[in-house]
């Protein structure tokens, strides 16, 4: 692995989700392994999870970490051939230059504009910083996908199924902002890799990217959808469709006992931030199934698997 950016940079899934299974049952094991070695951490937006656990995940590791804010006053300019008179004061081309100089692995967090779908799906920031910085760079949430938020969730769910191939149920909730698709393309792409029955449900008008959804199974009715569920992994994303825009906000897709009776006395799961009793009601949330907080937990596991694996092979 010498990137980390989507599945395809995974040789082997079981392998890495054993690998944070080890990492979780003792986490200061391999302390050796970052020794004098620099992680950089670039914020272009806001983080409260991927930004301490990713920071914990290097410490456990030994290393050294560094987190930047790079969300005010630094702009950058990603254009090839790009006469730079405007706002941008630096090219990528030198920032991810200059940053190798410090770092041994950077971390890169970018989210998408929601206005032009073409230019975001291009996700051209962190495969920019990939391009030029001559270290690895692993995705803290691109514009299109969040591998460690996915390879979280795989881990999540490995620990918690009862049954060898649980249902695992992928649900659109309301919300009052626009949100990035980043969470649930990555999450139908990684689930399909692992052993679990997926099924989406959406209203209409909120279908994911086909380059994602080729082959994953559909379901508009919310409760049919939820009917015999091992897992409810609740989530808001604005639509790729009409794209950037919030086209249904229906409270009436909130996720709430009522629909969680309906399941195999399912886990509930979430990335977070989640607004409460807009996607999710207190009584999902608050309930003995809910896993949210262990989600949250085996971030840190994910990210020091992923670390592992870049180190022993720097
Ligand atoms: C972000 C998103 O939906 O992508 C981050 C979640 C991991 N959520 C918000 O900005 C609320
Ligand atoms: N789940 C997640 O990535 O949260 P943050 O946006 O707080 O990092």
């Amino acid at each position: 692995m010498k990137n980390f950016t989507s599945i395809k940079d995974v040789a082997d899934l079981t392998a890495l989700v054993n690998l944070a299974k080890e990492m979780k049952s003792n986490p200061l094991a391999h302390r050796a392994a970052g020794k004098d070695k620099t992680l950089v951490l670039l914020f272009f937006n806001p983080s409260l999870r991927t930004r301490l656990s990713t920071e914990k995940a290097g410490l456990n590791l030994g290393m050294q970490v560094i987190s930047m804010n790079a969300d005010q006053g630094w702009t950058l300019e990603f254009e090839d051939g790009a006469i730079m008179n405007g706002a941008a004061a630096e090219h990528v081309k030198e920032a991810a230059g200059v940053i190798s100089q410090y770092a041994d692995v950077i971390g890169v967090r970018s989210f998408p504009t929601l206005i032009d779908r073409e230019k975001d799906y291009q996700d051209k920031v962190v495969y920019s910083f990939m391009r030029y910085a001559s270290v690895p760079v692993i995705s803290l949430e691109s514009t299109i996908r969040h591998p460690l938020q996915s390879l979280a969730d795989v881990l999540t769910v490995e620990e918690f199924k009862k049954v060898d191939r649980p249902k695992v149920v992928l649900s659109w909730g309301p919300h009052v902002r626009a949100l990035p698709q980043a969470v649930p393309n990555s999450f139908v792409e990684w689930m399909r890799h692992a052993n679990v029955d997926l099924l989406v449900t959406h209203p209409k008008g909120y279908e994911l990217a086909p380059e994602f959804m080729d082959g994953v199974r559909v379901e508009y009715d919310q409760k049919k959808a939820f009917e015999g569920a091992d897992f409810i992994y609740g989530k808001n994303w604005s639509s790729y469709l009409d794209y950037g825009k919030i086209t249904n906000s229906d409270p009436n897709w909130m996720i709430t006992p009522d629909k969680m009776a309906l399941t195999n006395d399912a886990k509930f799961m979430h990335c977070l931030p989640v607004r409460r009793n807009v996607v999710v009601a207190d009584g999902v949330l608050d309930s003995p199934n809910s896993i949210v907080l262990e989600v949250a937990n085996n971030r840190t596991y994910a990210a020091q698997a992923v670390l592992k694996t870049i180190l022993d092979q720097l």
